[in-house]
């Protein structure tokens, strides 16, 4: 099995971090973007997005980084971190989504910094507040879901939010950043780096 990734943005982080949290058999391939890896035509094979992540397991090739996510916790059972009850499997997945529709976009957003855009963090600070009331991660387990949102509170904006009304969520993201896997992946780069 073979993740091809680019590690410092989140939707790549998240993957690689949890790969390297739970040490899967999965072989890393850090793409070159100078080289204009993933706009080759084998690349393109693998993801017409011609984006990155992307994973490659036999003749299965799967792009999206939370399909990923899902995908390996379920390969792998051992770790745990993707609920087999339907009703855990949809809370999982509500949380998934809920960081693809709202806060990724919420957090591109943050990057032209105007007023209105900040505000709109805020409220999607105060669900994730009310979710950990009583809970070390998202769903009481550790899931595939702390790896996709905690990914992006750990990028150089989301260090920038302000977490003064939602100390579960600040000290949640502290948590999970001494995970070995986002330890593994801590890339001090270029602005905007996780
Ligand atoms: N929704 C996709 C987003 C994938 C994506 O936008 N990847 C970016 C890096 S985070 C990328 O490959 N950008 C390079 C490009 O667009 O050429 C996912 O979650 O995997």
């Amino acid at each position: 099995m073979r993740l091809y990734t680019f590690t410092v943005t989140p939707n790549n982080r998240k993957v690689e971090a949890f790969v390297r949290h739970f040490d899967l058999d999965v072989d890393i391939h850090h793409v070159s973007f100078k080289d204009k890896e993933t706009q080759t035509p084998a690349y393109l094979a693998i993801n017409p997005m011609g984006k990155v992540p992307a994973l490659v397991d036999g003749d299965f090739r799967l792009w999206e980084s939370n399909a990923i996510l899902t995908y390996l916790g379920t390969k792998f059972p051992e770790t745990r971190s993707v609920p087999a009850d339907a009703r855990g499997r949809a809370d999982l997945d509500r949380w998934l989504h809920w960081q693809s529709c709202h806060l990724t976009p919420a957090m591109g957003a943050l990057k032209t910094a105007e007023e209105k855009d900040l505000a709109a963090v805020a409220p999607l600070l105060a669900i994730l507040e009310r979710q950990l009331d009583g809970r070390d991660c998202l769903l009481g387990d550790l899931t595939v879901a702390d790896f996709a949102i905690a990914a992006y509170l750990m990028t150089k904006l989301g260090r920038q939010l302000d977490y003064s009304a939602c100390p579960r969520v600040a000290a949640w993201v502290a948590r999970m950043a001494a995970l070995k896997g986002f330890v593994a992946t801590q890339v001090k780069g270029p602005p905007g780096a996780a």
